[in-house]
């Protein structure tokens, strides 16, 4: 009887050996897998003119990261509020002025977007915490 049951906890014991081998064969295979399908498409290419560029803009350490931006006429730059600060993105140039609305309203996460349609330099400032927080955005 006890040689028996001997023999059954050698089996358990073996049963337990090779599933865990198979478990980390599966594991392998599936990685491998996950790694070949990853493939990266070539970014969009802006077309003559441009008009489909994005460009971010990041307000951090009561910062704009970067201050200095090179957009193409048509980008889209978004500003976004990444700290517990309050901010926000208010300024102008070429005759346009852009706003994301009241001093400060720009809270964590918030996102401001705006277009521009024209060549030119565009100056703007965090009104909180200007004249240190300021950015400019070049649109050639
Ligand atoms: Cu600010």
């Amino acid at each position: 009887m006890r040689k028996w049951l001997a023999l059954l906890v050698a089996c358990l014991a073996l049963g337990l050996v090779v599933a865990g081998c198979g478990g980390d064969d599966d594991d392998d295979g599936g990685g491998n897998a996950g790694g070949g399908a990853e493939e990266q498409q070539p970014a969009e290419t802006a077309g003559e003119g441009g008009g489909t560029g994005a460009a971010e803009v990041s307000m951090r350490d009561i910062q704009f990261e970067p201050s200095n931006l090179s957009v193409k006429r048509g980008d889209t730059v978004t500003w976004i509020n990444r700290e517990s600060v309050p901010h926000d993105v208010d300024g102008g140039g070429e005759g346009v002025q852009f706003s994301s609305g009241p001093e400060g309203g720009m809270n964590d996460g918030d996102r401001f977007e705006f277009t521009f349609e024209k060549a030119g330099t565009y100056d703007y400032v965090c009104r909180v915490h200007a004249p240190g927080m300021a950015g400019t955005v070049t649109v050639e």
